[in-house]
């Protein structure tokens, strides 16, 4: 099965009670591993790229960095049985959102949420015409994440409001809504216990009906942390959202999971580990090797707990 459009894998999921995890990618390392992911537990995968990670790809040039990335994904996905799709993540700028529809990606993310809320409607709207057109799907968010998201400082998270988010489904048409229950991006995601708003969740799903999306979603593995703070690392206090947590999101409505967090601490801490061990090896493949293979242990039992292996 080929590169397939975004709709059909979280169509599949909404409609079966499932969730499926959206892996942030910024380049081959990383592709590799969660591709290979997929294929070893037979799941529908998600490729998604946020503005950064096009920046990078295109060494400053937009649309050669969404070119890019789309071409790598799509050369992936034609060699393998399982359905793959390209996402944009946090889509903030008109011009990343238009380089991505005019790659070919399945679906972008316009995120308007930190505008007040007739703007980002309007906003939302004004995207969603555009990419319905050429049969590109469209995610939103409402409410704010706690922490930082992107380069916008929220100091408390402004939970969504359920009412708010029936009304913003019907008005815009968006395909997915990302409301704000209680994530941050990051490490360092609670204090105390992991804490989210299910019942807020599961009234959003109710009143609106579409899949829904839960940011912030990695779990932190703590055997990652504590290899990475063995080897150098100095990452204290990471906590992430913990895998029951997460099948509580899914039975209450959430069926895509943006991860990103969980792939780049064990990316670099599998890293540092070898660096240390290795001294004299210059060959980056052979430093690489060991951290993708761990990065697609990481991915494959996310795919597990959300439910999305053995669906393809
Ligand atoms: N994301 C990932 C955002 C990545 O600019 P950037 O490339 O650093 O942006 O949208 C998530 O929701 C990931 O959540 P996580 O931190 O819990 O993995
Ligand atoms: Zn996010």
């Amino acid at each position: 099965m080929p590169y397939v459009p975004t709709k059909e894998i979280l169509g599949d999921a909404h409609a079966k009670v499932y969730g499926v995890g959206a892996f942030n990618i910024n380049d081959l390392e990383f592709l590799q591993a969660v591709i290979g992911a997929g294929a070893e537990e037979s799941s529908p995968v998600l490729i998604e790229v946020s503005e950064g990670a096009i920046k990078y790809a295109g060494y400053g040039q937009v649309q050669r960095g969404a070119d890019t990335l789309y071409a790598m994904v799509k050369q992936y996905a034609d060699t393998v049985k399982i359905p793959v799709a390209l996402h944009l993540d946090h889509g903030k700028e008109f011009k990343y959102v238009m380089a991505c529809i005019k790659a070919g990606f399945g679906s972008v993310m316009i995120d308007a949420s930190a505008l007040p809320y007739e703007e980002n409607l309007k906003e939302t709207l004004r995207i969603v015409e555009i990419a319905h057109a050429v049969g590109v799907s469209v995610e939103a968010e409402l409410g704010t994440l706690k922490g930082i998201e992107d380069n916008v400082e929220a100091a408390e998270s402004i939970l969504v409001d359920p009412v708010q988010a029936e009304d913003f489904v019907k008005r815009t048409r968006v395909d997915y809504l990302a409301p704000a229950i209680g994530t941050s991006h990051g490490a360092f995601k609670f204090k105390g216990e992991a804490k989210l708003d299910l019942q807020r969740l599961k009234r959003v799903k109710e009143l609106t009906g579409i899949p829904l999306v839960l940011h912030g979603a990695s779990s932190v593995p703590e055997e990652m942390v504590d290899l990475a703070n063995r080897y150098g690392g100095k990452i204290e206090g990471a906590k992430g959202v913990p895998f029951e947590v997460l099948k509580e999101c899914v039975e209450a409505g959430i069926n895509k999971v943006n991860t990103d967090t969980d792939l780049r601490i064990t990316f670099i801490a599998v890293l540092r580990k070898v660096l240390i061990e290795k001294p004299g090896e210059i060959d980056p493949r052979k430093l690489f090797g060991p951290a993708i293979e761990a990065v697609k242990e990481i991915v494959k039992a996310r795919m597990r707990v959300l439910g999305s292996s053995g669906r393809a």
